[in-house]
Parts: C-alpha cells; structure tokens; sequence
C-alpha cells in the first residue's frame, strides 16, 4: 500500500488522470472530505454543493432520490464542480448484466457518464459489469471518468466480506485504467503484499460519523480518525455534516479531522 506517501506523491506517477485530478483536489483544498449529499430536491442539493464546495474534495450524490429532477439538476451541479473545483460521485452501484449497465450509465432520463466523474459499480454480476462501463469511458473518449467497485458495505450483517471481497480487489487489478479504487471501511488486503508499482488503488470509506454510532437501519460509523487509522483515504460522509445544525462548520470540522488524520499518517 502506499498510504505512508502523501497524494502529490502519489499522484506524481499515477496511470490514472482521473485519480491524479483528485489528489491534487485534496491537496490544493487540505481535504479529503466526500460529502454524500443525500438530499431530496434540486435547490437543496445545489444550495448544499454550493455551501460546502470549498470544503470537499468530491460531491456524492444518489441523483435517483431527487422529486423534481431535470437537466437544470445536473447542470447546476457541473457548473458547481468548476466553481469549487470538486469531482462528482454518483452513487449509482451498478450491478447489472454488462449490457443493461451500459444503457443505465449511458442513456435513460438520468444520462449518468455525461456528468458523473465517478461511478460505483458491485461485482456480484462478474467482471462484465466493470468491461461495460469501461468500454462506455473508452468509446466516448472521456479521460475524466472512473470506476469504484464496492468492496464492502458498512451495514450490519452485509454479506459483501470474505471471498466476495477478495473478488473485488483481483477485478480491479484487471481493470487498472477504469477502477481507481474501492469504497470499503478499511486497506483492503490482497494489495499491500503484491501491489507492483503501477498500483495504487483510492480508499474511499464510508460510514463516517464524528457524533452517531449508526441509525435505526443498520448504518454502522466509524470517526473520521479511525478510519484514516484504518487505511481510508477518502472520507464519505452525509448526514453528519448536511443534517447538522450548522452546515458549514459540521464541514469544516470533519476536513480538519481527515486532514489532521492524514498528515499524521504521512509523517508531517
Ligand atoms: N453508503 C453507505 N454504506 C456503504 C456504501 C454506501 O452508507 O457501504 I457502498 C452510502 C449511503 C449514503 C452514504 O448515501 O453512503 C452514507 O450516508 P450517512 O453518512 O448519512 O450515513
């Protein structure tokens, strides 16, 4: 694993362009914050981006929760993303038969790889799913598009651990140029050990909650120390920072607390 190096190290040789953008994102705005904007309307989700935009890294979004969507959504979130210079995740896992996936990611009402730079995608369909969306990157020639594959999931009694995880890591490794890496709690293993010098995989954890220990739901947290403690490089976060009374400085809190936990573990 490379976590003992800082992102502009590792973005110095990075076959990615996509992951290379990122890291310089973090390190430009000392943040490794993914806000997971979970919000249900148009003008929220706008107002939340454009509030919290200097503060994260990248805008996660579910854009299928939105009541009232249209082109204004997603235009307004690009122009948002240039304004504040973040990525857009849309949290879309896909887990679908190669054929099916590539007309959710490309076409319907909701046209995700023209906006999204990043997708997930679950590989409990087989590698196809992965080969389907790098093939819609490729033919439309995107460099700003990637992939993370789900390798876990923070929800009590997930069922994505084990063999299933492992699977995870050995597809990504045959997708280098598409997958940038994984959303899981931890540093996976199956990377560490046998990662050649061209493999450098993003850890995006999840679940990330300075105040709760989970919801009513299965949500399981951990803080934002613990999970860079635990490998994370990317913290995704949602209603600890958008339902909190205030916003903006529930924001800047938790990129302190990831920005702290990083350059602890890099030494500075
Ligand atoms: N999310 C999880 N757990 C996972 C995966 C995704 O919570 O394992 I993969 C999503 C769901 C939600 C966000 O959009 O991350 C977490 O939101 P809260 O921080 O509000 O719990």
């Amino acid at each position: 694993s490379k976590s003992h190096l800082s992102f502009a190290e590792r973005a110095v040789n990075h076959p990615s362009p996509l992951t290379r953008r990122l890291f310089e994102i973090a390190e430009q705005k000392s943040t490794n914050i993914v806000l997971s904007a979970d919000l249900t309307s148009t003008a929220e989700l706008l107002k939340i981006a454009d509030d919290l935009g200097p503060y994260i890294a990248v805008l996660k979004t579910h854009i299928d929760i939105i009541d009232d969507f249209s082109r204004k959504t997603t235009d307004g979130l690009v122009e948002l993303s240039k304004k504040h210079n973040f990525l857009i995740f849309e949290d879309r896992k896909f887990i679908d038969i190669g054929n099916t996936v590539q007309k959710q990611y490309r076409g319907g009402a909701l046209r995700i790889h023209e906006w999204a730079h990043i997708v997930n995608a679950a590989v409990l369909p087989g590698p196809g799913v992965i080969q389907a969306l790098e093939e819609t990157i490729k033919t439309h020639n995107v460099t700003d598009r990637g992939v993370l594959i789900l390798a876990e999931m923070t929800s009590k009694g997930s069922l994505a651990v084990g063999s299933y995880t492992e699977a995870s890591v050995a597809i990504a490794k045959q997708y280098p140029s598409t997958v940038m890496g994984f959303v899981c709690t931890k540093a996976l293993s199956g990377l560490s050990s046998d990662a050649t010098d061209e493999e450098d995989f993003v850890v995006f954890t999840t679940g990330v909650n300075m105040a709760s220990k989970g919801d009513a739901l299965g949500q399981q947290y951990q803080t934002p120390t613990t999970a860079m403690a635990g490998g994370s490089d990317f913290l995704i976060a949602g209603r600890g920072i958008y339902a909190n009374n205030d916003p903006v400085k529930a924001a800047e809190a938790y990129r302190k607390a990831g920005w702290d936990a990083y350059q602890d573990r890099i030494g500075k």
